[in-house]
């Protein structure tokens, strides 16, 4: 049945409240890697968004607050961000509406009833409730095979858990040969520091042995704004020689996430990452020249948008997926979305949630749905001025293929 123009905007919301979404990248950990994974109050407001957050409202310096305990540092956040100041960045307001979520107190000055709950919650029905309150049902993890301790739970049996995806992680394979090469040596696979032709064998061994080990549902890098290909570098000589070759022959998507900036301000640590505009001409030569390959690809600058669904429109083995990191905030996410939808209707992937902490699922895929309802309500509203209204169902078919069908059949995953 037709939907009439001033019922679009609650027709949206019901179905994207209704349809489970699957987040196609996150940091999160199935239960079975235990100490992996991070959840409750001082993992959610030590995260690194926060502690960047943090030394802009505080006088402490970085070197202090990295020498204090999980729970100083949840203390010393909670008060300058969120007792001394009002929580009104994204960030903090994710961390007011994950409380909220619980039914937790949001304006105490301390953590005291927040630490008691979480404290009483076990791990694995405490997910299956996450997800349910954020409204998906299966997270794609980030997995490393050079993570000594994450490598060590692989191998004595990690088992699988269908709410969580594998995915074969390949930033120190790629973008830091030069630190980690010994390690892939230390696994028993022939390289040397040079990623010579014959490392390329070592390699292919090695992405062979993991993918596996973790049977992961794509192989993914994150790559800097100067990303360049091809490039004879140990960078570019692995990804055509080693990685590609590995992604056509196990039928798996290569999943590239451009432009982040190592530690521009390295004194924060994991919050001193920055964003580049990268050259997109990279991206068109790898597509280009792997036309076989699907490539999962988000891009961190803002400025490099546009020409990124330009690029989507000419190469149908590209899908873009998430608003990430520095994008994900409403004004940003909402410029983005429309021009994807006005450039490339349903063929992308909107958003991942791109979680650190198990419970920023529920304000992440919370603010998605917000923001994004009142965008599609509104690509459906010009639809109808121009002589087409849409029905509840059409609406379902869109939001299921934006957020499960384009990543399943990219993926391959059922
Ligand atoms: O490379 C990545 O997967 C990035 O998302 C992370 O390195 C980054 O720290 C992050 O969590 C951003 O949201
Ligand atoms: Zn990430």
């Amino acid at each position: 049945m037709e939907i009439l123009s001033n019922a679009l905007l609650p027709a949206v919301q019901r179905v994207l409240n209704a349809t489970p979404f699957i987040d196609v990248h996150t940091h999160l950990f199935m239960p079975s890697l235990g100490r992996l994974g991070l959840w409750g109050i001082d993992e959610l407001l030590t995260y690194h968004y926060l502690e960047a957050e943090l030394f802009r409202s505080s006088a402490v310096a970085p070197e202090q607050y990295f020498a204090l305990s999980k729970r100083e540092q949840a203390d010393l956040i909670w008060r300058a961000l969120f007792v001394e100041n009002e929580p009104i960045s994204e960030a903090t307001r994710g961390v007011v509406a994950v409380l909220h979520g619980f039914g937790l107190p949001v304006t105490s000055p301390d953590l005291k009833a927040a630490r008691e709950f979480f404290a009483s919650r076990t791990l694995d029905e405490h997910v299956s409730q996450v997800f349910e309150l954020s409204g998906i049902d299966i997270a794609a993890m980030t997995n490393d095979p050079l993570d000594l301790a994450e490598a060590a739970l692989w191998k004595a049996g990690a088992g699988s858990d269908q709410r969580f995806l594998p995915v074969l992680r390949l930033d120190r394979v790629l973008r830091d040969w030069s630190e980690h090469w010994g390690a892939i040596r230390a696994q028993g696979f022939d390289v040397d520091e040079h990623a010579s032709p014959a490392s390329l064998k070592g390699v292919r061994r090695f992405l062979d042995h993991w993918i596996g080990i973790m049977r992961p549902v794509y192989l993914a890098c994150s790559l800097p704004d100067t990303f360049a290909f091809p490039e004879d570098s140990p960078c570019g000589r692995l990804l055509a020689g080693a990685v590609l070759p590995a992604c056509r022959d196990a039928k798996l998507p290569l999943s590239l996430m451009i432009g982040s900036r190592r530690q521009i301000n390295p004194r924060l640590r994991l919050a001193g990452d920055g964003a580049g505009r990268a050259d997109l001409r990279a991206l068109e030569r790898l597509l280009a020249g792997f036309p076989d390959i699907r490539f999962l690809v988000s891009i961190l600058s803002r400025e490099n948008q546009h020409e990124f669904c330009v690029c989507a429109r000419k190469f149908a083995n590209l899908m873009p997926f998430g608003c990430w990191w520095f994008l994900n905030n409403p004004s940003v996410v909402e410029e983005i979305t429309r021009e994807r939808i006005e450039m490339l209707g349903a063929s992308f992937i909107p958003q991942h949630s791109d979680a650190r902490v198990l419970e920023q699922l529920i304000y992440k895929w919370r603010n998605t749905r917000r923001t994004l309802a009142p965008i599609l309500a509104n690509a459906y509203r010009l639809l109808a001025e121009d002589g087409r209204a849409v029905s509840e169902d059409a609406i379902q078919r869109d939001v299921t293929r934006m957020f499960r069908a384009n990543f399943t059949l990219a993926t391959g995953i059922q």
